[in-house]
Parts: C-alpha cells; sequence; structure tokens
C-alpha cells in the first residue's frame, strides 16, 4: 500500500480522496494555487505545496510543477482525482517515468479511451454493441457522406480526440455535411489539436446510461452497476440516480456483462466508467472514461462500495476483495450537483459564501469544499457542492432530495438550488420520463 500520496486536484474531490487516504492510512499531499490557500484540501491533508498562480494552465494543469511537487514531497503515488490531468495519458507516462504510481489505468488504456473513435473499433472488437457509422475517423466529406448515405440521416460527427459533446455536429441531409464537416474539424483541431472526425447514426433522444466498472491487475473486471445520467445540460451533468428508472433486471444484467467484457477486453485496471447511449430498449457504446467521476458516490449508495479507497487499492496492485455475485444493488441514489452559478443564465456567480448550511438527516450526503466565508473562484469550475440522498425507493429519494434542498442554505452567491427543485416536481422526472432533451424545456 502506498506510503504517501500527492493529490493533484483540488475542491470537494480532493477532499474525497484525503478522506479514502486517511481510512488506508495513507500520509496525503495537498496541491494548491495561490488563490486556493485557504481551502479545505489544504487543511487536512497532513502537508501542502504551493504549485502556482491561480490559472490552471500554470498550476493544476502544470505536470511540472506537479511533479517537482512530487519529488519534493517524496510521495509514492499521484491521484488526479477528476477534470485537470485525470485523463492526461502524458501525466501518467510522466509519472510512470519517476516511479510515482499514478492512480489510474496504464497509459496506454488512458490514450487507447481518449481517442474516441479507436475506443469504439476496440469495443466493436469485444463484442459491445455500437452505433452504426463509420470504422474510425473519416478521412473526407465524400466519405462522410457516402456512409451517412448508408447510415441514414440524421448523423451525427464527433471529434475522435473530444468528448463530452465537445467538436459535435447533428446532420440531418447531405447538403449540411459539407459545413458541417469542416466546422467540426476546425472546431475539433483547435480544442484538442487534433481534427479527426468520426461518423455515427444520431439518435434524437436518447438516455445517457453508464456502467461503473472496478479492476484490479490481475485480470478481475466486475461492475457496478448503472447510474443514470440523462439529466445534462449542454453536456454537464446535473442529475445522476441509480438504478434506471428505464433498466430492468434483465437488461441491467445485460449492460453490466456487456460493460465488464469491453473493459476486460483491454485488461481494464483500477476504476472505470463505460458511457451508453439508450434507446428503444437497445444500448450502445459510446465512450468510457478512465478516471473516478463526479456521480461516483451514487454508486457507493447503493452498492456500499467505497469506490475511492478500491481504486487506491487496485492502483497499489492489491488483488479486488470481490467477485460479481458479492456486488447489490439496494435502494435508490440521487445526486444534484449544486453549482455556484445563476439559476436563470447558467453564468458563473463567484464571491465569497457568507452562509453555509447543508443538509442532514437520515440517507444524506454532501460532498463539499465550501464553508461560511469561503471564496468561490472564478479561475475554476462552478460546482459548489454534491448533495446525494439515497432512498428504499425513487420516490422516497425525490422526496428526500426536495427537503435536502429546501434546507441548503448558501448566502452570498448565487446556486442552482432552485432549479434542481424545479426539476424535483416536475411530472416528467417523478415518473422516470426522462431523455438528453429533458433540459430543452428548462432552459433557453
Ligand atoms: C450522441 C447522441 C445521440 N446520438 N450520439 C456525446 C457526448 C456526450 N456527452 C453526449 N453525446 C451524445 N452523443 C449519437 N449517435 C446524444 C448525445 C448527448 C447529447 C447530444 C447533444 C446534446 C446533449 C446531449 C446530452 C447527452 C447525450
Amino acid at each position: 500500500m502506498f506510503r504517501k500520496v500527492l493529490i493533484a486536484n483540488r475542491g470537494e474531490i480532493a477532499l474525497r480522496i484525503i478522506w479514502a487516504c486517511k481510512e488506508l492510512g495513507i500520509k496525503t499531499v495537498a496541491v494548491h494555487s495561490d488563490v486556493d490557500i485557504d481551502s479545505l484540501h489544504v487543511r487536512f491533508a497532513d502537508e501542502n505545496i504551493c504549485i502556482g498562480p491561480a490559472p490552471s494552465r500554470d498550476s493544476y494543469l502544470n505536470i511540472t510543477n506537479l511533479i517537482a511537487a512530487a519529488e519534493i514531497s517524496n510521495v509514492d503515488g499521484i491521484h488526479p482525482g477528476y477534470g485537470f490531468l485525470s485523463e492526461s495519458a502524458e501525466f501518467a507516462q510522466v509519472c510512470q517515468a519517476c516511479n510515482i504510481t499514478f492512480i489510474g489505468p496504464s497509459p496506454q488504456t488512458i490514450a487507447l479511451m481518449g481517442n474516441k473513435a479507436e475506443a469504439k473499433k476496440t469495443m466493436k472488437a469485444a463484442g459491445v454493441p455500437i452505433l452504426p457509422g463509420s470504422d474510425g475517423p473519416v478521412a473526407t466529406v465524400d466519405e462522410a457522406k457516402a456512409i451517412a448515405a448508408e447510415v441514414g440521416y440524421p448523423i451525427i460527427l464527433k471529434a475522435s480526440a473530444g468528448g463530452g459533446g465537445k467538436g459535435m455536429r447533428v446532420v440531418n441531409s447531405e447538403g449540411e455535411m459539407e459545413l458541417a464537416f469542416q466546422m467540426a474539424g476546425s472546431e475539433a483541431a483547435s480544442a484538442f489539436g487534433n481534427g479527426d472526425l468520426y461518423l455515427e447514426k444520431y439518435l434524437e433522444a436518447p438516455r445517457h446510461i453508464e456502467i461503473q466498472i472496478l479492476g484490479d491487475q490481475f485480470g478481475n473486471v466486475i461492475h457496478l452497476f448503472e447510474r443514470e445520467c440523462s439529466i445534462q445540460r449542454r453536456h454537464q451533468k446535473l442529475i445522476e440516480e441509480s438504478p434506471s428508472p428505464a433498466l430492468t433486471p434483465m437488461l441491467r444484467a445485460e449492460m453490466g456483462d456487456t460493460a465488464v467484457k469491453g473493459a476486460q477486453a483491454v485488461g481494464y485496471a483500477t476504476v472505470g466508467t463505460m458511457e451508453f447511449l439508450y434507446d428503444k430498449d437497445r444500448f450502445y457504446f459510446m465512450e468510457m472514461n478512465t478516471r473516478i467521476q463526479v456521480e461516483h458516490p451514487v454508486t457507493e449508495n447503493v452498492t456500499g462500495v467505497d469506490l475511492v479507497k478500491a481504486q487506491i487499492m487496485a492502483a497499489a496492485g492489491e488483488k479486488m476483495q470481490w467477485k460479481q455475485k458479492d456486488i447489490k444493488l439496494t435502494g435508490h441514489s440521487m445526486e444534484c450537483r449544486i453549482n455556484a452559478e445563476d439559476p436563470h443564465r447558467f453564468t458563473p456567480s463567484p464571491g465569497r459564501i457568507t452562509t453555509f448550511h447543508s443538509p442532514g438527516g437520515p440517507g444524506v450526503r454532501v460532498d463539499t469544499a465550501a464553508y461560511a466565508g469561503y471564496f468561490v473562484s472564478p479561475h475554476y469550475d462552478s460546482l459548489l457542492a454534491k448533495l446525494i440522498v439515497r432512498g428504499n425507493t425513487r420516490k422516497d429519494s425525490i422526496l428526500r432530495m426536495k427537503r435536502s434542498l429546501e434546507s441548503f442554505v448558501v448566502e452570498g452567491i448565487k446556486t442552482n438550488i432552485s432549479m434542481h427543485l424545479k426539476i424535483m416536481e416536475d411530472e416528467d422526472f417523478q415518473a422516470g420520463r426522462l431523455s438528453t432533451r429533458f433540459m430543452d424545456r428548462f432552459t433557453n
């Protein structure tokens, strides 16, 4: 097991990793930019090192400064959290070269899953269902037109080096292809340094359902069921839940087993998430995330597995303590992402928090690094807190979420709590009638 781990992240996930390390008896090193000196992850880590000024590129994204901090503090592991460098094959490679364990899959696996077109080809070869479309990147607009004619419009163009919706273009007819191909290609090139595009049949209103995967370094892979993540705005997830109201026990087992098959095909180790699009009782591989996800507490609540501890133990080379039959789904869990943003314009709302009261009581968890007096910086993402509830049924979870949102007091900045309350009271949401288009009606 690791002796000391550096957490290459900030905010609630840095705190979450510190809690897991404390329970594993691992010493922790927090890194922070100069504006994060008063953050809770700095306060609760055993050591802390300033790695640069506020802009992420000069601090949390600066591999040289992070590795220097790791060397100075003599750590044997680095946990990247999510976002920042958590899916950077280059960072994982540099850690390996410096004999520091990157707490995640191998650089090769990160690179493979980071190329969405190659990831799809790999999953297809492993027998995981994929959407009809191109076999890898599309070289020319004529090739795109030919494939689109085969699969039928509408199609969607996606960036191979992308993910998360950046550089995507829906094309409804051949006449739109030329411009869409050029726009998507140049967007992808400027966003990711790689303009390659791949093409898929476009599903008008699918669900976004993902499977949690856990693997060790002995070839053992299990799944920890699904999370329904269809409630998103501009590819930012807002509400996640498990189990999905759409899945039958049969489909749940089929999706889980399929995800395990895909992960085994690449020898997946530590935690990962396989994202699927779900439409008319069929599911299709979309992409695989090679990090711990924001929404991991939803799965922890329904399985009882501490995913961050499991991730760290797997990265340390420990054999997994579970067999698939040991993982049971009980109850229902739901997470609302509380963002420091204007609830109507969805624009960031940085500033000093004057009052901060988070809800509690049975089945309520709040993962946050915020506190009364904390200054929410404009330099980083707007996630302020994750409110996660657990109930025996989905109805119980919604009721618990409503009363928790109503008693979540944040003053001094704006939040999206009122938007979450509107969603909880929505008839379609309460009936489980969800899709990736759900938020269209809530946003202009
Ligand atoms: C799709 C899709 C429909 N058909 N692909 C890709 C990145 C992920 N975050 C969202 N992605 C989607 N890929 C096909 N073939 C629908 C989505 C999608 C989505 C697309 C546009 C706007 C919002 C969306 C929210 C979730 C999923």
